[in-house]
């Protein structure tokens, strides 16, 4: 498809990037459901995607099995100066990083079509907004970021003959030779995966991966690392982030935003089914939130995105039944099991296991099989305008105003079900000590406790240090308009391993709390780690829970605490100096609130 660019640094950036990949051919993506698919026709005639006849316009695909989940150790935040890039991120020199990945990158789309994805992170006509082009070699990334994101020859309107724009470059580095048959998910093996940042230029590179985060170029490499570097230096905020709207039996609405790290059940809250009468959630965002200071003076949300990239396994209309009927059409499975009525399963969906199925890596499956038939970290793709609780306002260019914030972790032991912060220092304390469990949706370590703060460890495209001074930055602005901040675990488990929390729906007796709190309506109870609710002071009509349970999630072990010191000592201090005064000052204050 042919259209007239006016865009002079961008047909140079295209010429360039053909130059030195050498592309097939070179296609400019228009968003329109013809190309969508044209394309799925052709990685279905290519083997690549399996048509679902249970599922209208839904289509599945298998990774390669080396390629199923963003690469941490392989993602690189490149500056000039290491200690821009900070502690808790990966560094390479941009000149030694960009020379390599321009080896890799020559001729790596050879016997492919390089296609031009111009994309919108943000409603267009949003002044959150921002504009991306992507080149990839994947026609899988372009169909998923059709989905995921606002792609559209409006796009290219907007941005005019000289408009900003990040450009984001992709291959999956797997050039073809003549008459070389194709893989159905082509890859580079992992040393040869670079997904590379430099927040000096506003700039993404990356290479080797087909998967998720490290391919889809608008979701964590823009909307969360470069965006987090933007933010700071013009003063707004990019976070790993859900946004939910609340709305109580009298009609008021909260808007609530919450960090919790990757497969840790952010979709799953923001598409909550509240279990008290009366109250109402809508989903705004499940991912990723880029908020402003409005001219009101308060902060203002809006969801980048346009699509969600759920973790598949654990659905079910159980868990998140808003989910279920997201994904009824329309959406693309990735390492899902295959059934042979021809519709898709993965562990944890509701009623009995197909008896026979095709695994993720092809393989036929029964339940008997050693192995799961899904990856954990098998994921939907689904438009998000298709959730029947989306929020009528989710595209509203200015956003919503933002009246809490939480953050929180996977935790079986020591952290109570929720905690409210005394204050904002506090708060961004509770954020820059979160910890979390690790889940499969990082290759890597699972189930291994690390610090994650803000649910931006792998995310932040800056000085983690500087990220945690911008938080306190933007405190002081808002002052008596800052949201408030609460802290929660819905993971703790019993002796027996067994959760305690009911979770899911009863999620919203946690959340209405919160906003009784926020109203002044409801008491909490002083602890050393912050304000904690007494059972009376919870929704808890039909809940069904055993007492003992109740009275441990909303217990604060003292000793427990206290040995949790330590990692915290280390953790700031791995920032030295230029961890802020204001913080350590917090930690000084639990430790002495800790020993009175
Ligand atoms: O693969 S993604 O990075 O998009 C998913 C996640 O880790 O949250
Ligand atoms: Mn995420």
């Amino acid at each position: 498809m042919e259209f007239n660019v006016r865009h002079e640094g961008l047909k140079k950036w295209v010429r360039e990037a053909a130059e030195i990949c050498k592309p097939a051919a070179i296609v400019w993506c228009d968003g329109s459901r013809a190309e969508y698919d044209r394309l799925m026709a052709e990685m279905v005639a290519g083997g690549m995607a399996v048509p679902l006849k249970k599922r209208p316009n839904s289509f599945l695909f298998r990774s390669d099995p080396s390629d199923v989940a963003r690469v941490e150790d392989r993602t690189f935040i490149s500056t000039t100066d290491p200690h821009e890039a900070g502690p808790t991120n990966n560094w390479m020199d941009p000149k030694e990083l960009k020379t390599i990945m321009q080896d890799l990158y020559k001729g790596c789309m050879q016997g492919r079509s390089m296609y031009v994805i111009p994309f919108s992170m943000g409603p267009i006509n949003s002044p959150i907004a921002k504009i991306g082009i992507q080149i990839t070699d994947s026609p899988y990334v372009v169909c998923n970021m059709h989905i995921m994101t606002r792609v559209s020859r409006q796009v290219l309107d907007a941005l005019g003959s000289d408009g900003e724009f990040i450009p984001c470059l992709h291959s999956v580095g797997a050039p073809l030779s003549p008459g070389q048959q194709d893989l159905k998910w082509p890859c580079a093996p992992i040393e040869q995966k670079f997904i590379s940042h430099f927040p000096e230029d506003n700039l993404i590179w990356s290479y080797g991966s087909g998967y998720g985060g490290n391919a889809l170029l608008g979701k964590k490499c823009l909307a969360l690392r470069i965006a987090s570097a933007m933010a700071r230096r013009e003063g707004w905020m990019a976070e790993h982030m859900l946004i939910l709207r609340l709305t109580n039996p009298e009609g008021r609405q909260y808007h609530i935003a919450a960090a919790f790290p990757s497969a840790c059940g952010k979709t799953n809250l923001a598409m909550l089914t509240p279990t008290i009468k009366g109250w109402k959630c809508e989903t705004i965002g499940d991912d990723i939130a880029w908020m402003k200071i409005n001219p009101d003076g308060k902060l203002h949300a809006i969801n980048p995105e346009a699509g969600f990239f759920g973790v598949a396994p654990g659905t079910s209309y159980a868990s998140n039944p808003m989910a279920m009927e997201t994904l009824k059409e329309n959406c693309i499975f990735t390492n899902c099991v295959q059934t042979d009525d021809g519709d898709i399963w993965w562990e944890g969906l509701d009623g009995d296991p197909p008896g026979h199925g095709i695994d993720w890596k092809g393989r036929d499956w029964t339940p008997a099989s050693k192995e799961t038939g899904a990856h954990a970290n098998a994921r939907f793709t689904a438009p998000a305008r298709q959730c029947p609780v989306i929020c009528a306002d989710w595209e509203k260019p200015e956003g919503v105003a933002i009246d809490i914030f939480i953050f929180g972790g996977r935790r079986a032991g020591v952290v109570p079900l929720v905690n409210e912060a005394f204050d904002w220092d506090h708060g961004v304390f509770l954020g820059a000590t979160a910890s979390s469990e690790t889940t499969a949706a990082n290759i890597g370590d699972i189930g291994a406790l690390r610090r994650d703060p803000f649910a931006m460890k792998p995310f932040c495209g800056y000085n983690m240090a500087d990220y945690f001074r911008h938080w306190l930055d933007m405190g002081d602005k808002l002052g008596p308009q800052a949201p408030r901040i609460f802290y929660v675990n819905w993971f703790r488990k019993n002796t027996a391993g067994k959760f305690m929390w009911t979770g899911y729906g009863d999620n919203c007796r946690v959340l209405k709390w919160m906003c009784d709190r926020v109203d002044g309506k409801v008491g909490a109870r002083k602890t050393p780690i912050g304000l904690l609710p007494q059972e009376k002071d919870l929704d808890l009509t039909n809940l069904q829970i055993a007492p003992e349970n109740l009275r441990e999630l909303l217990a604060v072990d003292l000793a427990a605490w206290r040995t949790e010191i330590q990692s915290l000592e280390e953790h700031f201090g791995q920032f030295k100096e230029r961890l802020p005064e204001r913080l350590a000052r917090q930690l000084q204050e639990l430790k002495g609130r800790l020993n009175r």
